[in-house]
């Protein structure tokens, strides 16, 4: 149904979100306005947007533009306390994400997964249930793919999407099947002026369930508990620390489902996935299609063909007995704790980047125990070394080039090099992906050493 034809809708944000809004709404007929805070010249694509007849609001977001709008559709990198478009608001304009937008046009139903580490991997693993039960299903969201693409098409079996606290803080009538919250630590102190507020943005994701739709929660994560209180949503655990009278449990060697007097044990031994973070990712993904009637073994046999996402403890070379590591998507504090401690002393440990306001001290006394050297990158460097670099031997690197070099020199045979930044890539690439390529590309150049001539 076309209800948005004739409306004067304003996009927020000309990045992946905003172009793929602009392609939904042109399909719907609206007349649309593109306002991105960069100016022209800096915006790819952009000569495009004018030739197909859309206005342009650019270096900046303007008031006057958001009042004449029916409808406001934001971007997730968009704060929504900004004076425009906080006045569009104020107004009684809609301001709407591009997840509730893409909830309002979608039939199909919805598993959404959010948490603070192992979205990206728990979304991809439902998503290859999904389609090896042979369901139709579109997986994306906070991904990659935005989830409005998702409306070019009618007849998804399921819609699998990965969704952040950005994109959580600007829905309303949001209601997915399946709700899955994976774990709760600090991420994003630059956004949010507290945990709570972090917190309450997750919390979304539950708000409009009902008592026909499932919240899939962390047994052992209180935060998540915390933020499930009040949803009236049917609630299934997990817990990779025990077994469960009712939902999905670990022995210790095996994942267990009890449902319903009906038991299932997977032998986590099978997955290609490592460590019991992804334990427990693939714990929450399995929850849902099981559900949903997927057959036990098909389901598990999905989540053992699996073998991870790139840029996640990518093992990206073996140079002269030593392991060079790409994990460039562990963007925060929790996640890097998860990968030193998968791994032994000594691990010359590549931090640093944008700074997202949160503390550095949970990573005390791991890099006490295994990193040997700390090479600090980015504007964050000055902030970690505060609290880190009387912990071990630590020294700043000008760029990644630097970096790779530095830990070379400093990383003996036997030792491990790792890219687990703790940090956001923006302050010098154009995403994470680019910083593991750039670092990836680095290391696959560095040459043997030659053999000393006596
Ligand atoms: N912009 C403004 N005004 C502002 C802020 C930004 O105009 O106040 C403009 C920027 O100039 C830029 C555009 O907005 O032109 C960028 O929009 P965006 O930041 O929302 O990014 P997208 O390209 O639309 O990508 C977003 C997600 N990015 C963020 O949330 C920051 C992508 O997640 C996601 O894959 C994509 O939508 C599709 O859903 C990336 C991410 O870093 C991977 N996410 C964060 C994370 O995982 O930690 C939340
Ligand atoms: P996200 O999409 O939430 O950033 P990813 O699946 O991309 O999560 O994983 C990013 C990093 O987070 C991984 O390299 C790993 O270090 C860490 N991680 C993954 N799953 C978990 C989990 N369940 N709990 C804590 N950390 C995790």
């Amino acid at each position: 149904m076309k209800v948005y034809a004739g409306k004067n809708v304003v996009i927020v944000g000309a990045g992946r979100t905003g172009l793929a809004l602009v392609g939904f709404f042109l399909r719907q007929g609206a007349r649309l306005t593109v306002s991105d805070r960069r100016e022209a010249e800096r915006i790819a694509g952009i000569d495009k947007l004018s030739q197909a007849g859309i206005r342009l609001d650019l270096g900046g977001h303007s008031a006057e533009v958001m009042r004449q709008a029916d409808l406001v559709a934001v971007s997730p990198g968009v704060p929504l306390d900004q004076p425009a478009l906080a006045a569009a608001a104020a107004q009684g304009i809609p301001v709407l994400g591009e997840i509730e937008i893409a909830w309002r046009a979608l039939r199909a139903p919805l598993a959404a997964v959010t948490g603070t580490n192992g979205k990206s991997t728990t979304t991809t693993l439902l998503g290859e249930i999904f389609h090896a039960w042979g369901k139709k299903t579109f997986v994306g969201g906070n991904l990659g793919l935005p989830l409005i693409e998702a409306t070019r098409e009618t007849d998804w079996d399921w819609l699998v999407a990965e969704l952040s606290s950005f994109q959580l803080e600007a829905v309303v009538d949001f209601r997915p099947r399946f709700a899955l919250l994976l774990n709760i630590s600090e991420d994003h102190l630059d956004r949010y002026p507290d945990m709570d507020t972090y917190l309450g943005a997750k919390a979304r994701i539950f708000a409009r369930q009902t008592r026909t739709d499932v919240a899939v929660l962390n047994r052992e994560d209180p935060l998540v508990l915390k933020a499930a209180t009040d949803t009236l949503a049917r609630k299934v655990f997990f817990s990779s620390a025990r077994l469960l009278d009712e939902g999905m449990g670990f022995d210790g060697r095996h994942l267990v489902w009890r449902m319903d007097g009906h038991e299932e044990r997977f032998a986590a031994a099978d997955m290609q996935l490592r460590g019991l973070h992804n334990i427990e990712n693939a714990m929450a993904a399995l929850i849902p299609p099981l559900l949903a009637g997927c057959p036990a073994p098909v389901a598990w046999q999905a989540v053992c063909a699996f073998s991870g996402l790139p840029h996640r403890m990518v093992p990206v070379r073996c140079l002269d007995g030593v392991n060079w590591y790409n994990d460039s998507k562990a963007t925060n504090v929790g996640s890097v704790v998860k990968s030193i401690a998968g791994l032994n002393a000594p691990v010359t440990l590549i931090a640093g980047g944008k700074d997202k306001g949160g503390d550095y001290a949970p990573l005390i006394p791991l890099v006490r125990e295994r990193v040997a050297h700390l090479i600090l990158i980015g504007e964050a460097a000055g902030r970690i070394a505060e609290t880190l670099g009387d912990c071990t031997h630590t020294l700043h690197a000008a760029d990644m080039e630097d970096a790779v070099h530095r830990a070379r020199e400093l990383t003996p045979s036997g030792g491990t090099v790792l890219l687990s930044p703790a940090c956001s890539s923006f302050d010098m690439f154009r995403d994470f992906e680019e910083r593991g390529e750039v670092f990836a590309d680095l290391v696959a150049k560095l040459p043997e050493q030659t053999a000393k001539v006596v």
